[in-house]
């Protein structure tokens, strides 16, 4: 999978340049490439931005150097996205179907935007990653290269994308670790006793009882067996 990222700012991109990303760069799994936008301007300063047309405060990048910047690296089947508070907000259904793509184009603005007119003819699809305004786009566009790349073929160790799916739409259950007891705490019980199936039964009810707690509009989009609606009914009653 092949990201071109447009920018203003390719230095903010170094954290995403580390950890597991690195190491599938290394593997030649993944591809991220800076794209510097400024690159593209013709104005002897380096100019990218000017003033909005009919007043107003703040700067716009202008569409011209946009466009120079896009062609330098698009190709037949590349999707374009630009990175913005108008999109469609981000999840992990998207970032699913994003994952399935080869060469992704990610367009990141600042300031008040980009001129409107190059947005409509290089951008496919308008992502945000929340309703909160940022500086610029590019967090979000890291946001995006970090949670697709974990669905790109070899990323992730197979046990982590199988974990994944068995708590599909759920939160995760509770995790424990050394010391047995800490601070009076025992870890449960099941966890110590080897009963693998008793484990995992255990766990996938932590997840629904989390996710009932603590995100209980998640579970409309999940099927859940009659047995696991029945648990949940329970929990209900009891108000736990
Ligand atoms: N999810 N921002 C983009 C520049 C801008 C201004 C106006 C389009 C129109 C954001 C978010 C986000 C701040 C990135 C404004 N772009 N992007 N930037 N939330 O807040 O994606």
């Amino acid at each position: 999978m092949k990201f071109d990222v447009l920018t203003l700012f390719p230095e903010m991109f170094e954290p995403i340049k580390q950890s597991i990303i690195k190491r599938a760069e290394e593997k030649n799994l993944l591809e991220i490439n800076l794209i510097n936008i400024r690159d593209f301007s013709k104005d002897k300063h380096q100019k990218v931005d000017d003033t909005p047309y009919g007043g107003g405060a703040g700067m716009v990048i202008r569409p011209d150097v946009v466009y120079d910047a896009y062609s330098s690296v698009k190709s037949e089947n590349a999707k374009t996205i630009y990175l913005s508070p108008q999109g469609k907000t981000l999840n992990q259904k998207m970032v699913k179907e994003l994952a399935k793509e080869n060469h992704l184009i990610l367009l990141c603005g600042h300031y008040e935007g980009i001129d409107e007119r190059v947005i409509g003819k290089i951008v496919d699809e308008e992502i945000s990653i929340g309703d909160y305004v940022l500086t610029g786009g590019e967090i979000p566009a890291m946001v995006l290269i970090d949670s697709v790349s974990r669905y790109v073929e070899g990323v992730l160790n197979s046990e982590s994308v199988e974990e994944e799916s068995f708590s599909d739409g759920l939160l995760e259950y509770p995790q424990y670790t050394r010391p047995e007891n800490f601070m009076g705490e025992n870890v449960p019980e099941v966890l110590i006793s080897g009963h693998h199936e008793n484990i995992r039964k255990w766990r996938r009810q932590e997840s629904l009882k989390n996710t009932y707690n603590k995100r209980p509009e998640l579970l409309k989009n999940i099927d859940l067996s009659e047995k696991e609606k029945d648990y949940i009914e329970n929990l209900k009653k009891e108000g736990k």
